[in-house]
């Protein structure tokens, strides 16, 4: 299955017309306990049938606070979206109160997906411009219960050199980098201990008449290093 890519990059003015695929399935899926053979592989077969008797869903095992469960998707991804399907013979209230995480490595987790609330029988979780990551996680808030849905897509593309967009003109210094986030109603101090206190930032971007904040940094790819000189922008 392929949705559109919306890209609002501008480097991607004619990528608009790209379709990105579900780049989680078949991935490596891990949870925090496993039911019987309901085991976190069954959420990224490609099967959303929400009968558990399908053998198609994951199912954790005891009531805790601290379920998970996750994806790597193998490699960093521009992350569109997030589809959710949830079980539907029973037991679907326990898929509530979701929080999608998206991370560098499995220490990077930010949380940028969350649904209030019962989920039902699916979701999709619409991703903010400029995610990106390896790493899926769901967890859900102030549940102490099992956990059981039966599959999480995931829609992008691998972040590539064609996603990289040049800022920090500096004398005779152009950086060349991907953007970690972008958050508006920020200062340029704000901005500054924003990019600080995240992993993998490497510069910043503030522009001081929209006060916009972008937070830029290295992308875990095989480039060449010296592409990506990070410099500061005070906008
Ligand atoms: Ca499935």
């Amino acid at each position: 299955m392929e949705r559109p890519y919306q890209c609002r990059e501008p480097s991607c003015d004619n990528a608009n017309t790209q379709m990105v695929s579900n780049v989680a399935l078949g991935k490596s899926a891990f949870q925090s306990s496993t039911l019987e053979s309901y085991v976190a592989s069954n959420a990224v077969d490609g099967n959303i049938n929400g009968n558990i008797g399908a053998s198609s869903c994951m199912h954790t095992e005891g009531m805790s606070l601290d379920t998970y469960w996750e994806v790597d998707l193998g490699g960093v991804y521009v992350i569109v979206n997030v589809v959710l399907y949830n079980r539907l013979d029973c037991c679907g209230d326990r898929t509530r109160n979701v929080q999608v995480f998206v991370g560098f490595d499995q220490n990077d987790y930010v949380l940028l997906g969350y649904l209030e609330g019962l989920l039902g029988s699916q979701h999709t979780f619409q991703m903010d411009t400029h995610t990106y990551g390896r790493w899926v996680r769901i967890t859900r808030d102030s549940v102490p219960d099992e956990m059981n849905f039966c599959e999480l897509e995931v829609y992008g593309e691998l972040l590539t050199n064609d996603h990289k967009v040049r800022y920090g003109q500096l004398p005779n210094k152009i950086g060349v980098g991907t953007v970690l986030r972008s958050v508006s109603g920020s200062s340029m101090v704000d901005c500054a201990v924003r990019c600080k206190t995240s992993n993998n930032c490497a510069g910043f971007n503030f522009d001081s008449s929209t006060l916009d904040c972008t937070t830029l940094g290295t992308a875990t790819t095989s480039d060449n290093v010296q592409e990506h000189l990070y410099s500061y922008h005070m906008g």
